[in-house]
């Protein structure tokens, strides 16, 4: 072992596939209420390891966006719920002495069974008995599209012993991945999971000189939902010439593009149109200190029957496209307080700044903040006013335009 290790060093990524090769029952985790990527990340990698004869189980927390129910196997995703993660609990007998013979699991009551066995020769004693725990049901933990163990939310809380005592591999794309894993597969230029995932299930499909492709019509459908979904349709600065590359790959492999499209970004419920109508109909502007903003109370959710993840999307697909404006700001009530969101418009314009006026944060393009025990009715104007004091001061700082 010791003199194997001097000689082969392998990297990140060759760990990870001989890990996944040598595993027999596989646990995929995705993160809680998982996207586009991690689900489409999660189910390619089952499809494939299906297909080389591994047991494997799919497991997420939280809530499955229906819009991703095209995938192949979406239904078979688990929650934390549904997986056994108590190791087998073993009853060992030392043999030194004498020989067992005719096992057997006897019922003694309601409440009780019994181990009965017979010594071949002599008599055994309770010295020779040991409690010990056992195997568990999986042989390898894979992580998908996780920063961080704690993304992976009440699967982990719940089952923390079974991630403690199975090896973990993680295979991730985000920035401020922390590893957790004994194998931590980090690729912070990939756009997406699903775009690392490729180079792996190719290498999956070589043995001993032989070459299968591994990446069918699902495979190629779950991946390119993770690339569609993380770079916003190829619309997002993290989109590369590799991650188009790779979604031209997916497309010789016939996957379903015009599914992905239709159900991701052409299709909303009814209670979302009705929620971003009501936001869009009281839409205000600043026009002198070129802001734009959006409300929604708590009452706005009521009327349109809609939930508070149903706001996803707004700002990014309609409020952002506002005309003549430096950045824009969506106010909502939510649960416990009012929740601001924040995009920047113009180039230059830093909207993190912003956010840390009320103590959130974010990056320069995108930020936000949340402050809890207020009303949407007694907060928006300290916040209007706030923007309208900074955005005066920097409008008032900058050189006078020429031309
Ligand atoms: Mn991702």
């Amino acid at each position: 072992m010791e003199a194997e290790k001097q000689q082969y060093n392998p990297t990140p990524k060759q760990q990870l596939i001989e890990k996944l090769k040598g595993a027999n029952q596989i646990l995929i985790c995705a993160h809680e209420n998982p996207d586009g990527d991690a689900l489409g990340s999660a189910l390619a990698l089952q499809h494939v390891l299906d297909r080389l004869g591994k047991h494997v189980t799919v497991v997420a927390s939280g809530k499955k966006d229906a819009t991703l129910d095209f995938l192949n196997n979406f239904t078979s995703v688990l929650t934390e719920n549904d997986i056994q993660s108590q190791p087998e609990f073993l009853i060992v007998l030392d043999e030194t002495d004498s020989k067992a013979k005719n096992v057997e699991v006897r019922r003694v009551d309601d409440h009780h069974i019994a181990l009965v066995l017979t010594a071949e020769s002599g008599q055994f004693t309770p010295e020779k008995v040991q409690f010990r725990p056992g195997k568990y049901n999986y042989d390898l933990i894979v992580v998908v599209d996780c920063a961080n163990k704690e993304q992976l939310g009440a699967l982990y809380k719940m089952h923390e012993r079974l991630f403690q005592n199975v090896p973990t591999v993680v295979i991730d794309h985000h920035l401020n991945h922390q590893p957790f894993g004994i194998v931590d597969l980090v690729e912070e230029k990939a756009a997406a999971t699903a775009e690392i995932l490729v180079a792996i299930i190719e290498a999956l499909g070589q043995n001993n000189g032989r070459s299968v492709n591994l990446i069918d019509q699902h495979v190629a459908t779950c991946l390119l939902t993770g690339l569609v979904t993380d770079t916003g349709s190829f619309q997002n600065s993290n989109t590369t010439p590799k991650s188009l590359t790779v979604a031209a790959q997916m497309l010789a492999e016939a996957a379903d593009h015009r599914t992905i499209i239709n159900r991701v970004f052409l299709t909303r419920p009814l209670s979302q149109l009705r929620l971003w109508g009501r936001a869009l109909t009281a839409l205000k502007e600043d026009k002198p200190l070129r802001f734009t903003w959006a409300t929604l109370t708590k009452a706005d959710f009521v009327a349109a029957q809609a939930s508070e993840e149903e706001i996803t999307g707004l700002i990014d697909n309609l409020i952002k496209t506002a005309a003549e404006t430096d950045f824009v700001l969506l106010l909502t009530e939510r649960k416990g307080g009012v929740h601001g969101s924040l995009r920047s418009i113009k180039e230059g314009v830093d909207v993190e700044q912003l956010a840390k006026l009320f103590g959130g944060g974010g990056h320069k393009q995108a930020a936000a903040f949340f402050t809890p025990a207020v009303t949407l009715a007694e907060y928006e104007q300290r916040v209007v006013n706030m923007m309208r004091k900074v955005q005066r001061e920097r409008l008032n700082s900058q050189p006078l335009a020429t031309g």
